[in-house]
């Protein structure tokens, strides 16, 4: 809720543009376990108001005060005493009902109070009484010109936070940020009650931390391009890239993180991701050099676990890692090794015989165990991901779940403390969702916001008991950064990295602050959303965030009126009918208005905020064009008519989906019919008809529609095993080519899940490989005549994971379905590629360039 003044005043945005209304703000980030909006009028601060606060109380005001001058130029002084202030008390008897990082506030026109038993909790108060003032007390430099109305709005706030842990990762490595960077990410968790920030320092991209004893870590190690050792990656084109956190440097980010209630924990990725500190001191790695390639495609990128000279540059690192953080964890990554690069080493051999190891995953434990033993003699403990799991391990280390969730609750069950980050609800490295969003990773499919909302650490619970529940620590999100760089990517554009990495952040780490503060019963994504309001971002704009402008929710299209559903109240979208992306020239949304005889598919909706574009919604969602109730459909099939005017009324590939809605029985379709004008112009039977029992789908190819033609779809329906159905019928035009095409492969099939399943364009269906692959052809692709595309892309693996994905890859294309050409190579399951203008495609196959030993799932190729 909002609270409008009785005086409002207009003020101009940072940005120059509109101007902005000063109010009151009770719309918090994470929202508070309780909070009251109070009778009464609001508390204004004023250049000579107060802080009040004694003893240690009085440094988190010192550091309040200094945060809320920033923006105000208020001279805010902090006093021993005094009246009509804003008053920060310590209570250490608190400690049970507010807990370690809890607190209250309470506010009217007299005075703001913040009680707690700790530090940290006055600082989260501290943090809420920012967020309850008007967005523009998050900027850095006083709002100059601005007659600013710094209003507190009368509430009684009782807080505390669900999670003792709420992280995030920077991945510092396949790109690097540098201080400033740091800094104000460190000021943005903050604000957003977040108190972990885990630091990815080191990967195969690049070696980002000093350390003394090795200097060419960083000499070497920090840098990646065509004139130094490290080569460029993923087609840059660095002369040399890369930098480096200074000892110095570290120690002032570490402080900088403290005063802000966020501890670091630092990760040195051992022993894979390791190819910076290899080209540093090709010594740490194994004597022979082993086969295959890792997850992300490097060839040799662990170092030896059991070679002297390895071991004795790991404990160099970590006397130096130990020494310059000061929080309990250090996280030695543990992920992703590839075995095959150990295969071969005589000494790993020796190893294993001496200590009777089985398997070179166990050799993987031993060396987990002996940095355990390292690290204990500094009094600290090892966090690692998932993969280091092992009962063999000290029950103090702690697991991080990337994954999936199965692994923290399998590791919670065995005793080790948890951090929940599963890819497919915390990897910020996925896409949004939408078209026209940058490129990203797309293994645990989009990460929408929503979706990143929806998760809840302690959901399913795994069947755990109180005692193992107690064990999740709490939950992360994480930024890997291998495709945030600036440029062009997808329809936006980064002047720098920094703005890249934030477009992934911002809002989905607002998400993570709530799911990691906010009781569970006290949040929905419907609520969430009301509060990411123009305010919540205008809030992030004033915090120097360059956060993703939302696309607008929903277009949809019923008897011909399109409705568009803005991201929020007030946005501003910009729509366009011939295909194009619309600009701020394009004309803006107002109201539900008439297609009148447009093409709804080459509808683009599009918003815009502080002169930036979104991402675009293409297409409009026609709502069901009919529905039936339960009872009227009968055992023997009749015929149903439904009118399609204005909604099917163009020519392509079309989809009639037939849907249960209520009932238990199934649903059956025997044959669809789009009449246009009453003459059949495509009928589906058989071939054309996927019946799934609660769902039955009808694909069509339909030919160009004339303008005003009225429009049917008649369909034979029956439900075969009794009349409880209800349903409802909708329409979806294709967004991709669908050639005939003759699929083919040598490989077995999973079930049912043959060959065919990967070209009947029904992306519910695909083809299971039950065999281990090796080199060569998996699949092959014929199109009966050739098709003009701009893009191409081929997942495999399950879809929202990473099970059966293709390890190593090609795509390869063919104009004249003989001569192939690789267009692109698997990273993480998938591949793609835009085409140059004019590319024929007759065939398409998928080769494999390694020997795994898994299988592998492929899914129906993606030709735009
Ligand atoms: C897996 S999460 C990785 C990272 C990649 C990321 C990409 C983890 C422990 N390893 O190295 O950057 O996926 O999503």
């Amino acid at each position: 809720m909002k609270l409008q003044l009785r005086q409002t005043l207009f003020t101009a945005a940072l940005i120059g543009l509109a101007p902005t209304l000063a109010h009151a703000d009770t719309n918090l980030i994470p929202q508070p376990a309780s909070m009251q909006i109070k009778q009464g009028a609001p508390f204004v601060l004023k250049n000579n108001t107060a802080f009040v606060a004694t003893g240690e109380a009085a440094a988190e005001a010192q550091f309040l005060a200094s945060q809320m001058r920033a923006a105000t130029g208020f001279k805010l002084s902090v006093k021993n005493s005094g009246k009509s202030a804003i008053t920060l008390q310590l209570n250490a008897n608190l400690k049970d009902k507010l807990g370690e990082e809890g607190y209250t506030l309470e506010s009217n026109q007299n005075g703001v109070t913040i009680t707690a038993a700790t530090r940290a909790g006055l600082f989260y108060g501290g943090q809420s009484l920012r967020a309850l003032l008007p967005p523009q007390i998050m900027r850095a430099a006083p709002v100059v010109g601005d007659r600013m109305n710094w209003t507190v709005p009368a509430v009684s706030i009782e807080d505390q936070p669900r999670f003792g842990w709420r992280g995030y990762m920077l991945d510092d490595s396949r790109h690097f940020f540098g201080v400033d960077y740091v800094k104000s990410l460190l000021d943005n968790m903050a604000a957003r009650k977040l108190n972990i920030l885990h630091w990815h320092l080191t990967d195969d991209e690049g070696w980002r931390i000093e350390i003394k004893a090795l200097p060419k870590l960083t000499e070497v190690g920090a840098w990646r391009g065509t004139d130094v050792t490290l080569p460029n990656v993923r087609g840059e084109k660095h002369a040399r890239y890369g930098g480096f956190y200074t000892q110095a440097q570290i120690r002032e980010i570490v402080a900088y993180a403290a005063a802000r209630h966020i501890d670091v924990m630092p990760e040195i990725d051992l022993p894979g991701h390791e190819l910076a500190l290899l080209a540093s001191y090709p010594e740490a790695g194994p004597t022979v050099k082993g086969d295959g390639v890792s997850a992300t495609g490097f060839h040799d990128n662990a170092i030896s676990p059991v070679r002297p000279e390895s071991l004795a540059i790991v404990d160099k690192i970590y006397d130096e890692v130990a020494a310059l953080f000061p929080f309990e964890y250090i996280h030695i990554g543990g992920d992703e090794v590839n075995y095959g690069f150990w295969k071969n080493d005589p000494q790993i051999k020796e190893f294993m015989e001496q200590e009777k190891l089985k398997n070179l995953h166990e050799v993987q434990v031993a060396f987990t165990k002996r940095l355990e033993g390292v690290v204990a003699r500094k009094g600290k403990k090892l966090f690692g991901w998932n993969e280091i799991l092992d009962d063999k391990l000290s029950k103090g280390t702690g697991i991080m779940s990337w994954t999936g969730t199965g692994p923290g609750y399998n590791a919670a069950r065995r005793g080790f403390p948890v951090v929940m980050s599963p890819g497919q609800y915390s990897y910020l490295d996925m896409g949004y969702g939408g078209n026209g969003e940058p490129e990203s990773h797309s293994w645990a499919g989009n990460v929408t916001l929503e979706r990143m909302y929806s998760f809840d650490p302690l959901g399913d619970g795994g069947n755990l008991t109180p005692a193992e529940k107690a064990r999740i620590m709490g939950v992360q999100a994480h930024g890997w950064s291998e495709f945030i760089r600036a440029g062009k990517t997808g329809l936006m554009e980064f002047k720098t990295d920094q703005e890249a990495l934030d477009y992934k952040l911002w809002p989905r780490l607002l998400a993570t602050s709530e799911v990691a503060w906010t009781p569970q019963d006290k949040r929905t994504f419907q609520d969430f959303s009301r509060r990411l309001d123009a305010d919540e971002y205008q809030r992030l704009a004033d915090a120097n965030v360059f956060f993703r402008v939302p696309p607008p929710n929903a277009v949809t299209l019923k008897a011909g009126v399109v409705t568009i559903d803005g991201p929020f109240a007030g946005a501003d979208v910009r729509t366009t009918f011939d295909g194009t992306t619309p600009t701020l020239a394009s004309p803006r949304y107002e109201k539900p208005f008439a297609l009148n005889g447009r093409d709804a598919g080459a509808l683009r909706a599009r918003t815009f905020l502080n002169g930036r574009g979104s991402s675009l919604q293409v297409g409009a969602r026609v709502e069901p064009i009919g529905t039936w109730k339960n009872g009227e459909l009968k055992s023997a099939a009749q015929e149903f008519t439904y009118d399609a005017t204005g909604n099917l009324a163009s020519g392509g590939i079309w989809r009639a989906s037939f849907r249960r809605t209520g009932g238990d029985k199934a649903l059956r379709l025997d044959k669809a019919t789009v009449l246009v004008n009453g003459v059949p112009v495509a009928t589906a039977t058989a071939g054309d008809i996927t019946n799934k029992g609660d769902r039955a789908v009808a694909r069509f190819d339909v030919p160009n529609v004339p303008a005003g033609a009225k429009v049917s779809v008649m369909a034979t329906l029956a439900a075969p095993d009794g009349e409880n159905v209800a349903g409802q019928v909708t329409l979806l035009k294709s967004e991709r080519l669908e050639p005939d095409v003759t699929v083919a492969s040598t490989y077995p099939a999973y079930q049912n899940n043959t060959i065919e399943a990967a070209g009947d364009w029904d992306d519910d269906t695909l083809f299971w490989i039950a065999d281990f692959p090796k080199p060569g052809v998996l699949a092959t692709w014929n199109f009966a005549s050739p098709v003009s595309a701009t893009s191409i892309s081929l997942s495999s693996g399950e879809r929202n994971g990473t099970k059966d994905q293709l390890l190593g890859g090609d795509l390869e294309i063919s104009e004249d379905g003989t001569n192939f050409r690789k267009v692109a190579g698997f990273t993480y399951g998938s591949a793609a590629a835009d085409l140059p203008a004019n590319t024929k495609v007759k065939a398409i196959r998928v080769v494999a360039t390694q020997t795994q030993s898994t299988w592998v799932m492929l899914r129906d190729p993606v030709l735009r």
